[in-house]
């Protein structure tokens, strides 16, 4: 038997017999067979056998968490693989959570599924990890779940996507100001508008929003819309999600270019719709880009992107800086040592009009 569990052993029969547990207090003795119930008698159960086991079990499993391998055990429940921008944000959490740098990490891709993402949760408390770190798929629906993280003392970092939850459900979050990436695109097509004396021009706009209920599509769309509808010469046509993926860019593309015969500007809201959405723009005979048909507008800045700018398809990209890893590390080892962490920490991003693309793309990380 461990040094630990003879101590707690020892703790819990000095309880019992002193009368400060509960009735349903029981405990093994070391061999494994009796057991000591509050009322000082001796009984022999399956029933108080299982209950042993649960008691005992726990320390022995943050024994094997925190010493035995010497590693912080996190579990991070990620969104999916659904377009470039989480890759690389993937790459950037695995690159932080190495076994050199101390970390036991578990990583769980959810597939666009809250309700494989709400398990992966549940299996992480189960295993007792010492942190928990979701990147969360929609904003509703955690509520539940954080709880029994907070009464399992788990501490839960939230990444990139914001949640609905009371914010003492959970550490800290970090991430991007969605609504400002919403707006700052907006904020650039005035500006490009007025440079190129199109300002009072009447302008049909279409976007093609990411997935439902994913707090990156509700800011973005928020954020342009505001400024957007200010713009009195401005026409919100349509909007459609394309799950941020180049097959559903491509495929509300297509049913746009069927449906409206004049479009004067596209959003995307990643660069991965973009990438389907011009194809099905070149398809239909038409372009995009500085000299072309359309202005389009994407978010992410990824470097296919930088590309894409440079080959005249994109007009800017709205950087969304998925290099949370180093972030959340660096959040992990203080609440550790038991400092304090901000509550919210935005990541860093800039607007990337085509015209710096050829500049910037080579000193670019992802
Ligand atoms: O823009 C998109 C990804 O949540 C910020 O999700 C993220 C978004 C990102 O699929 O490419």
């Amino acid at each position: 038997m461990k040094k630990g569990n003879l101590i707690m052993l020892a703790g819990l029969v000095l309880l019992t017999l002193t009368g400060c547990g509960s009735k349903e207090n029981v405990v093994m003795t070391p061999a494994g067979e009796a057991v000591i119930t509050a009322d000082g008698k001796i009984n022999i159960t399956k029933e108080n056998k299982d209950v042993k086991e649960q008691k005992v079990s726990e320390p022995e499993k943050e024994e094997e968490n925190k010493t035995e391998t010497g590693l912080l055990h996190v579990g991070f429940a990620q969104v999916g693989s659904e377009s470039g921008w989480r890759l690389a944000q993937t790459d950037s959490m695995k690159a932080a959570f190495t076994e050199e740098n101390g970390y036991r990490f578990d990583f769980v891709d959810c597939n666009n599924d809250q309700k494989a993402q709400i398990s992966a949760l549940e299996q992480f408390i189960a295993d007792k990890v010492d942190y928990i770190v979701l990147d969360p798929i929609v904003e509703d629906g955690y509520d539940e779940v954080l709880e029994k993280a907070k009464d399992a003392a788990i501490p839960v970092i939230v990444v990139d996507r914001n949640i609905s939850a009371d914010s003492s459900l959970y550490t800290c979050w970090v991430g991007s100001d969605f609504t400002k990436e919403g707006k700052d695109a907006a904020n650039w097509l005035i500006e490009d508008l007025n440079k190129k004396n199109r300002g009072a021009e009447e302008l049909n706009i279409l976007t093609i929003m990411g997935s439902n209920g994913a707090s990156a599509t509700i800011g973005r769309t928020d954020g342009f819309e505001e400024i957007a509808k200010a713009q009195t010469n401005w026409k919100l046509l349509d909007k459609q999600y394309g799950d941020f993926t180049k097959d559903g860019g491509n495929a509300v593309m297509k049913a746009f270019l069927k449906q409206y015969k004049d479009i004067d500007v596209l959003v995307c809201q990643n660069d991965d719709e973009a990438f389907g959405a011009i194809e099905a723009i070149k398809e239909a005979g038409k372009t995009c880009g500085p000299n072309g048909d359309m202005i389009l507008i994407s978010f992410d800045a990824g470097g296919a992107a930088f590309q894409a700018m440079i080959d005249g398809d994109i007009n800017v990209d709205v950087e969304c800086n998925p290099l949370e890893g180093p972030v959340v590390s660096d959040i992990i080892q203080k609440l550790s040592k038991g400092e304090e962490v901000e509550q919210v920490q935005y990541m860093p991003e800039e607007v990337f009009p085509a015209e710096t693309a050829a500049e910037i793309l080579p000193g670019r990380a992802y």
